[in-house]
């Protein structure tokens, strides 16, 4: 399988690890979203990675219905038991959510020109994040004898924030530090598979 991706790539960064996690093997296409390449906008209209090719031609996107196909193919990726399940599943949607939310600012400081760029905009945007990244931090999620999906989006989204936001979240967020590194030691990829410049 070929996953159309690229090594800053939050979403790309979580659907990476989870394959790593069970053991899918995937060949990586790094891809420029920004100049629109025929292989990524002739099988995802929307132009976005990761988009999966499957060996059956099939094209898979986004990120969670990748995560989900994954978890169809392999088994573990989410937990089996419904309520389980469930905060899973909103855990990986609160962490996607948040990392749509740093890509909006980033995209805005570095797609517009400076006189452009519209401040409430960013302020709204890091609001949100912020507000996110509070609420995990007063309850970091359990890392039990499995990893799910919600943690490798969670993971991802540490990740991300240590490459684009450096200074700007750590000092008010010594949990999600510490969390991550515990992460880190069920997950011994990580330094290599988070997002990176
Ligand atoms: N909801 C999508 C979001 C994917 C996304 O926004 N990916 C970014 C890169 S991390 C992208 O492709 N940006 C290019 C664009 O929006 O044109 C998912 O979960 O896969």
């Amino acid at each position: 399988m070929r996953l159309l991706c690229s090594p800053a790539s939050p979403f790309s960064s979580k659907v990476r690890m989870a394959a790593r996690h069970l053991d899918i093997k995937l060949e990586e296409i790094h891809v420029e979203t920004n100049a629109g390449p025929a292989l990524l906008v002739d099988n995802n209209p929307l132009g976005k990675i990761p988009t999966l090719l499957t060996d059956d031609g099939e094209a898979i996107f986004d990120s969670r219905a990748i995560m989900h196909y994954f978890d169809r193919q392999e088994g573990g990726l989410y937990p089996s038991k419904k309520g389980k399940r469930t905060e899973a599943e909103v855990l990986e949607a609160l962490c996607d959510g948040t990392k749509e939310c740093l890509l909006s600012i980033v995209y805005e400081r570095r797609l517009r020109e400076p006189e452009k760029q519209h401040q409430p905009w960013i302020d709204r945007q890091w609001t949100k994040a912020k507000r996110a990244l509070i609420h995990l931090d007063a309850e970091p999620p359990k890392i039990g004898k499995k990893l799910h999906a919600g943690h490798f989006a969670l993971a991802a989204l540490i990740g991300y924030l240590q490459l684009r936001f450096e200074g700007q979240w750590e000092a008010d967020h010594g949990g999600l530090i510490e969390w991550v590194a515990k992460f880190e030691r069920h997950f011994p990829d990580y330094q290599a598979m988070k997002p990176r410049a």
